[in-house]
């Protein structure tokens, strides 16, 4: 349920006045925010509150999070002078995100925190578009028409992420998740030719870690095996594809996460229930299934109406 925060009233409080990028390099309140959730909402497990771009950000690209629109990034990258800009980072550069999942994993005791990081494409499309995107433009050119810029730009991400990921898990965090949100914007075949080998390339340097990794994207149908292929324990999967049918695509050796629309919460709780009891009968022929949302909250919903979707998905499968 990321960006469950974003739907509470003790949230927006905590929030007023202090930016998106400065609320992720203070641990205290990182700790706050990621607690507010599982306390209201009684949730299985805890994501930590950061964001995808705070490594890229640590890496040295100027960037806001603008309230409303998402990550606008001053300099897109669009040659290799542009890529220098981009330099690796160590785990000091992102310390502030070990404090907070240490304290974090203090405050939360048995209930794990999952950490996560951004995938090499999904970044990519922020830096080289400058922001948010609906078509990638920019994005495909670059991938189809330098290559070698585009993998040196992918190689350079997938380093950062992987150091972003293991501080997290260095510092204690029980799961991590990589978004690869944007990824149903390709088809299989260019998914595969330009952006699974370096997201393999992440996942597979977490392989040891001790840790489950979950490897989601929104608009995916056409890319669930690829995406398990890519080195995932959980495949995360959108509202559009339903459970038992990407657990064909996917194969026996995954788990899956997901898949409530998350409009559906606006629809009344006898559409809620019926909708969820779909989900998780569907869920049920996979090997494991993680229930959640197919894509974050919206910042309009409900929060009662989240708080007796978590009871019912406790007492269904507690049966
Ligand atoms: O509940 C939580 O707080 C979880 C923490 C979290 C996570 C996991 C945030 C906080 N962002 C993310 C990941 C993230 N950020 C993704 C991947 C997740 C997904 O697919 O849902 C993406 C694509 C982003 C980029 C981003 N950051 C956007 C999307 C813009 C676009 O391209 O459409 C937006 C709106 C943000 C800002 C943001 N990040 C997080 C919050 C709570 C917010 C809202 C800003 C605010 O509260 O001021």
């Amino acid at each position: 349920m990321r960006q469950a925060g974003r739907s509470l009233p003790e949230y927006r409080k905590i929030r007023a006045g202090v930016g998106m990028l400065e609320s992720c390099r203070r641990p205290e309140l990182v700790t706050e925010i990621t607690l507010q959730p599982v306390r209201r909402h009684d949730v299985d497990a805890a994501i930590l509150f950061s964001d995808i771009v705070v490594p890229v950000a640590a890496a040295g690209i100027d960037l806001d999070i603008v309230a409303g629109t998402g990550p606008v990034v001053a300099e897109p990258i669009r040659t290799a002078g542009d890529l220098e800009r981009l330099r690796p980072i160590t785990p000091e550069d992102v310390g502030f995100v070990a404090e907070s999942v240490r304290l974090l994993v203090a405050e939360l005791g048995a209930t794990p925190l999952i950490g996560f990081a951004g995938a090499p494409f999904t970044l990519a499309s922020y830096l080289i578009e400058g922001g948010p995107s609906r078509t990638y433009l920019k994005t495909k050119a670059m991938m189809y028409g330098q290559p070698e810029l585009w993998n040196a730009l992918l190689t350079r991400l997938s380093e950062i992420t992987l150091t972003f990921l293991r501080t997290q898990v260095d510092a204690g965090v029980s799961a991590v998740q990589l978004f690869d949100s944007w990824a149903g914007a390709l088809s299989e075949a260019d998914y595969r030719q330009y952006v699974m080998p370096h997201s393999a390339a992440v996942l597979r340097g977490l392989l040891g870690a001790g840790v489950p990794r979950i490897h989601f994207g929104v608009g995916t149908a056409v890319l669930l095996e690829a995406m398990g292929e890519a080195g995932a324990d959980v495949v995360g999967v959108d509202w559009r594809t339903p459970l038992d049918v990407a657990t064909k695509r996917i194969g026996p050796d995954r788990s899956v996460q997901g898949n409530l629309d998350p409009a559906i919460l606006f629809a009344g709780w006898e559409t809620v229930e019926r909708e969820a009891r779909r989900v998780l009968a569907q869920g049920a022929s996979a090997p494991g299934h993680i229930f959640n949302l197919g894509h974050g909250v919206m910042p309009e919903t409900d929060p009662e109406i989240l708080t007796r979707l978590v009871a019912l998905v406790h007492d269904v499968s507690s049966r």
